[in-house]
């Protein structure tokens, strides 16, 4: 009879334990286990802290900026044989110098000099990454990459006119051939974005978790020669939209440098993507007002600044 008792009771902790077994490998298999993944990039002051070598096909990139200036990461796919050397040497000094003519004023000179980048620069692929994030902020990015050689960078300005990525906000990134295995996540809100249609969404963006999915119908190269963007703005009652609308233009001299525009906050976006990409950001809205603005001149003309609320 002892012995029966004794058996039951091994049997039970047996099967407790095969239970607990079997629940550690559901748990790390579920797909909400992976959700929690992401490639932390970091900004401590003008630099970004990230892993080297990442996968292909769908990341996602947690951007936290916890520097005292307004950031974003970009990832530019290079052509085959070109690295950040080349960068350092034939792209960054052609838009220094020539940003530096233009803000004494020698605007024809200064877009002149752009006519000085080497001709492999426009076969650049800019791949998407975060919309600007002001300090302290974080933002949540998914894009899909092809395997090959980026360079992760920004190119806002310091007061005295540099641009980050000639301070150090460069970075190689190699995107692997094996690819992740992820999925994209499932949108709530579905943005547009279009050179002839500008950004269009659903009317109404409710309170709490949102994932924002930006589909790219087309792309160009704007007066800037940058394509256009998608970025997501708080607005206090004192933010003013024109100063906001003419601070997204880098070539102005006043443009995308530090300060930002006051009563902004930038809570990210997704960047330049080519034509037919579609990239997803997530963020937790609190009931205000927002915008969502492209980094291009003339936005409003454009249709690529657009405010809405959030009800409580
Ligand atoms: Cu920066």
């Amino acid at each position: 009879m002892k012995a029966i008792f004794k058996n039951h009771i091994s049997f039970r902790i047996l099967t407790l334990s095969s239970i607990l077994i079997l629940w550690a490998i559901i748990q790390s298999c579920s797909p909400d286990k992976k959700k929690d993944q992401f490639i932390e990039i970091v900004t401590e002051v003008m630099d970004f802290q990230s892993v080297d070598t990442i996968p292909s096909g769908w990341n996602t990139f947690k951007y936290i900026n916890k520097s005292n200036e307004t950031h974003f990461f970009l990832l530019d796919k290079y052509p085959a044989g070109k690295t950040l050397e080349d960068a350092e040497k034939e792209v960054i000094p052609p838009f220094q110098n020539g940003m530096n003519l233009i803000n004494e004023g020698n605007d024809e000179e200064g877009f002149a000099e752009f006519n000085k980048l080497p001709a492999w620069f426009f076969e650049v692929v800019f791949s998407g990454g975060s919309g600007l994030v002001s300090p302290k902020n974080s933002s949540l990015t998914t894009i899909k990459l092809e395997p090959g050689y980026y360079i992760m960078e920004c190119y806002v300005k310091m007061a005295n006119g540099t641009f980050h990525n000639a301070m150090g906000m460069t970075k190689a990134i190699v995107v692997g051939t094996q690819d992740s295995g992820n999925l994209p996540p499932k949108a709530t809100v579905e943005i547009n974005i279009s050179s002839t249609e500008g950004i269009n969404f659903e009317k109404s963006i409710p309170k709490g978790i949102q994932v924002f999915s930006v589909h790219f119908k087309d792309q160009i190269t704007h007066e800037n020669f940058v394509g256009h963007d998608l970025n997501l703005v708080r607005l206090s009652d004192n933010a003013n939209l024109d100063a906001l609308e003419s601070w997204m233009n880098w070539a102005d001299p006043k443009g995308l440098i530090t300060p930002s525009p006051d009563g902004i906050t930038f809570l990210g976006g997704i960047n330049d993507m080519p034509a037919g990409s579609t990239g997803y950001f997530e963020i937790n809205l609190e009931p205000g007002n927002y915008a969502f603005v492209s980094e291009v001149p003339n936005a409003s003309g454009k249709n690529m600044l657009k405010t809405f609320s959030v009800k409580d």
